[in-house]
């Protein structure tokens, strides 16, 4: 028979045909595993879709989702993200000694993941600043705090995809920024999601994409105000809480950013007269950092006679809070005020105030623009987040009447109106508008709607500003996106 003469030894062809199917068909079930991460992770819309039948924050009251409905179900789902954000950050700008004004921090300990300035205390605490130089046809997206509220940022995303600026995490053309400004997770149950989510969107957009450190992009906020324990209670000990914190460290708490003569001063919470920003501003180049060093708020505040005006509450205040000192932590020895200072509404407000942290006026303020201003670089405004109000105060209130960006210090407005509603407040805008940037203006973007914050204070709206740059800064504009976030 002619099969007979086919023969099935060891070494036979057919052998070796088979052999060589059964190798091929191994490699090609083995290759995903064998690719690089970032190919295996979901896209967009699968990613979108698996975050789309979490609970809200508003339904949660507080509790943390069944760990059944999770879409990264296993840390390791969330570590790919994280590792490719880490790798990004090693391998990018941050670890070229040219990015760095002055002293780089040391590679070996900056990006030594496994060790902390809050655990061993063999990594030093290195607070940074950033200069970004942007094109002047540039649009800069801003957005506030998250805390934890995925279905904004998600919901966010959507809408920049439906303006087809966003195609999936990638932004379409190249003039298109996004500054977030910090406070992602604590307080809502999603830090995670929201964390990779925006490990995702950097990924894809490795140069436009910027986070600004708040004050919770620190161990003992997370400690406190449930990151931690979210991450505990989905992972448990597979939780690597250590290089989770530690990518806190590799961002900026302040960008400067503009188009290389005028720059805006992006951050989380207020001024920081103990770091001059001049000598960033005029280094060469369009990503520059520099280590904040030895905060000197003492020294400026001696050297500056009269910058508080004439109130002896305000300059007692300054004498007992600014100090010259080394930040060990973000709150020790002192505040670190880009992550934690606030500023006052109204401009007849005093010039210098205190509630676990300073709060500055609208004189003070000018005054510290103008400090780190020169002849050729000028610092004109300031634009910040750090809500955290669970009632209608007066900012809060404005706020939500003018969408969730309110520029502060409003003309038609003293502290007398503090207690004026939305309505009677909105009465008196049209905040749809685009808007100019006045100089020495301060600017705070709201918190998303489903947190603790958007629940006792009754919005949906989910807010981005974008930034239009242009080659004079009279030109810039702000237009500010109100994106509901609960459908009526
Ligand atoms: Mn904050």
């Amino acid at each position: 028979m002619h099969v007979s003469l086919i023969q099935f030894g060891p070494n036979s062809p057919l052998a070796d045909f088979l052999m060589l199917r059964a190798a091929s068909l191994l490699t090609l079930v083995l290759l995903p595993s064998l690719l690089p991460a970032q190919e295996a992770l979901p896209d967009y819309r699968q990613w979108r879709l698996a975050c789309a039948k979490l609970p809200a924050n508003r339904e949660l009251k507080g509790r943390l989702p069944d760990n059944k409905v999770l879409p990264l179900p296993d840390f390791a789902d969330f570590e790919r993200a994280l590792d490719g954000f880490l790798r990004l950050e090693r391998e990018g700008p941050l670890a070229d000694a040219k990015t760095w004004v002055g002293k780089q921090p040391d590679p070996k300990v900056f990006f030594d993941f496994a060790r902390s300035w809050w655990g061993d205390k063999e990594v030093p605490f290195q607070p940074f600043a950033a200069k970004l130089v942007l094109p002047n046809d540039a649009v800069a997206m801003l957005m506030g705090d998250l805390h934890g509220d995925v279905r904004s940022l998600l919901r966010t995303l959507d809408e920049l995809n439906d303006r087809k600026i966003l195609d999936g995490f990638r932004f379409r053309e190249t003039k298109h920024h996004f500054v977030f400004l910090g406070d992602y997770t604590d307080r809502g149950a999603y830090g995670t999601e929201v964390l990779y989510t925006l490990f995702r969107l950097k990924s894809a957009n490795p140069n436009r994409v910027h986070f600004a450190r708040g004050n919770h992009e620190d161990f003992h906020l997370a400690a406190r105000y449930g990151f931690l324990a979210e991450l505990r209670a989905r992972y448990g000990q597979r939780a690597d809480i250590t290089k989770v914190m530690r990518a806190y460290d590799l961002l900026p708490v302040v960008f400067y950013v503009g188009n290389g003569s005028d720059f805006l001063q992006m951050n989380h919470g207020g001024m920081e007269p103990g770091y001059d920003p001049r000598t960033l501003l005029a280094a060469h180049g369009s990503l520059r950092y520099q280590l904040l060093g030895e905060l000197r708020q003492k020294t400026y505040h001696a050297a500056r006679a009269g910058w508080l005006g004439k109130d002896p509450a305000a300059l007692d205040l300054a004498d007992e809070h600014l100090r010259d000192f080394h930040p060990e932590w973000p709150t020790r020895p002192r505040t670190i005020g880009f992550m934690w200072n606030d500023f006052t509404v109204f401009a007849d407000e005093p010039a210098l105030a205190f509630d676990r942290s300073l709060i500055f006026g609208k004189a003070p303020t000018r005054r510290i623009l103008a400090d780190a201003s020169t002849d050729k670089v000028r610092v004109r405004a300031v634009i910040r987040a750090h809500q955290h109000a669970a009632e209608l105060n007066p900012l809060m209130t404005r706020l939500i009447a003018f969408n969730g960006a309110f520029r502060h210090w409003q003309e038609n407005e003293s502290a007398a109106d503090a207690n004026k509603s939305v309505d009677a407040v909105r009465r008196h805008h049209r905040p749809e508008d685009a808007r100019p940037i006045p100089e020495g203006s301060v600017w705070t973007f709201n918190v998303s709607p489903d947190s603790v914050y958007g629940a006792f204070c009754r919005y949906d709206f989910a807010t981005i500003g974008m930034l239009n740059l242009a080659p004079e800064f009279k030109d810039w504009r702000m237009n500010v996106i109100r994106i509901p976030v609960f459908e009526p």
